[in-house]
């Protein structure tokens, strides 16, 4: 037994941002140390995730986490008994070998990221270090460039428009300050779009505004307003990311856009999108095609050829042997990162690792439901991970990510490094004399 050592593992239930039950874990280390993490939870969901453990029956929904929260308190804490705290891998082992499934399904992924996380924290705590530089050890660390949502779509707003995430990237910041108060100024003008044109309607589940938008394209052509009207140039300060999300209305090759009253096959889906970054500065788009359709995935990587960021979210779920296929593919050439996705920090890590040994662009994300829990800008920072994504600017369980941020860069002073638009596995990023410059 040494200061470090785990002394007890605690659970309770406490509410995400969207009001539903989550898994609170808490970690005492025999030297008073103890550290917190809250389990977020997606609404769009790969279909590798782990699992999520819910208790079904009628109470909330069948969302409780009553079951989840034992599975905290019996077996994971008597598995972690003892375990050095400082040693993130040997106790992500100990909870991958307990639960014995490939997806969590004993124990619950939400148990056991909330169990991962809190760990970290408490090691950190014991170190009497900030949890990013406690994960960061010698390695570098840097400030993400942020990807921030400003309308919200799919899954997220009743499926309103198709698409889920309409984001923006502030390509031309030197700072992370300076870039989150570069989208500040973009996410106030596309309310005040909305407001004038009587589509205000309030904001969806990541703080977007609620898109009220007669097509998908009505949103692509807001957000260029919005950023003109900030006084930004469209594609050199400010560029446009999107996440499709496409598993949500694609299957067997086939792409269901309510809102454009289209049926679309891959092809034409890839089409729409080709002729989505020819028109409009688009420099990253995740979930392009669904996780299903790996030659779309294929054929849109090689017709895209890194001009732009391609995303694997529900593709990859956090996992590194998904990385590693899709790379050989050249299917994407960025991987989102999720810890909830794998369901402890170090399987998150290592997808993380293998994206980057792929010359990936790296993008630690929370999920949909979220908290006040702001464990990702430390690993975002810690992880070196060049950016970060959080749901729009809105809601303060999004809010408290990039605050967060924001201190951990004010305490770096001179020494803080933005990663910027170099975080970007593309050629280059920005548009030249007004033109898509890729
Ligand atoms: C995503 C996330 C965050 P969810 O698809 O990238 O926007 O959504 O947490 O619902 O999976
Ligand atoms: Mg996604």
């Amino acid at each position: 037994m040494t200061s470090t050592s785990i002394k007890a593992v605690r659970a309770r239930r406490v509410w995400d941002s969207r009001g539903r039950p989550t898994v609170e874990a808490e970690v005492e280390l025999a030297g008073g140390a103890r550290g917190r993490a809250i389990a977020p939870a997606g609404a769009s969901r790969g279909t590798r995730e782990a699992t999520d453990l819910r208790d079904g029956g009628t109470r909330f929904g069948g969302l409780d986490v009553l079951g989840a929260c034992e599975n905290v308190r019996s077996r994971i804490a008597n598995a972690l008994r003892g375990l050095d705290a400082l040693d993130q891998a040997a106790i992500d082992a100990a909870i991958v070998a307990l639960d014995g499934t490939p997806n969590k399904a004993k124990l619950g992924g939400n148990a056991t990221v909330a169990v991962s996380m809190a760990v970290a924290h408490a090691a950190a705590a014991a170190r009497g270090v900030p949890l990013w530089r406690h994960l960061a050890g010698n390695a570098p660390a840097s400030l993400p460039l942020p990807e921030v949502q400003i309308f919200g779509g799919g899954a997220h707003a009743g499926r309103r428009v198709d698409v889920q995430d309409f984001m923006v990237m502030p390509v031309g910041a030197w700072t992370f300050g300076d870039a989150i108060a570069i989208v500040a100024e973009v996410y106030r003008v596309a309310g005040a779009i909305m407001q004038e044109s009587g589509k205000l309607a309030g904001v969806a589940d990541e703080g977007g505004w609620w898109p009220a938008f007669a097509s998908n394209e009505e949103a692509l052509t807001t957000l260029v307003r919005a950023i003109e009207g900030a006084g930004l140039r469209p594609g050199e300060d400010v560029a446009i990311s999107l996440d499709i999300a496409a598993s949500e209305f694609g299957r067997d090759g086939r792409y269901r856009l309510a809102l454009d009253g289209n049926e679309l096959d891959r092809d034409a889906m890839a089409a729409m999108l080709l002729d989505w970054i020819a028109r409009y500065p688009i420099v990253s788009i995740e979930d392009p095609f669904a996780e299903d359709d790996r030659v779309a995935w294929i054929r849109f990587g090689e017709a895209v050829a890194n001009r732009i960021q391609i995303v694997g979210d529900d593709y990859l779920t956090t996992d590194a042997g998904e990385v590693d296929r899709a790379a050989l593919d050249h299917a994407c050439n960025a991987v989102l990162v999720k810890p909830n996705q794998a369901g402890t920090l170090t399987e998150a890590r290592a997808a993380l690792d293998a994206g980057r040994r792929h010359g990936f662009g790296t993008i630690v994300s929370a999920r949909s439901g979220e908290s006040e829990d702001v464990t990702v800008a430390h690993l975002a920072v810690g992880w070196n991970a060049g950016q970060l994504k959080v749901g729009s600017f809105a809601r303060s369980e999004r809010m408290a990510k990039w605050n967060e941020v924001l201190r951990i860069e004010e305490s770096l002073g001179a020494d803080a490094v933005f990663a910027g638009a170099g975080a970007l596995p593309i050629r280059r990023p920005v548009k030249i004399n007004g033109k898509p410059g890729v």
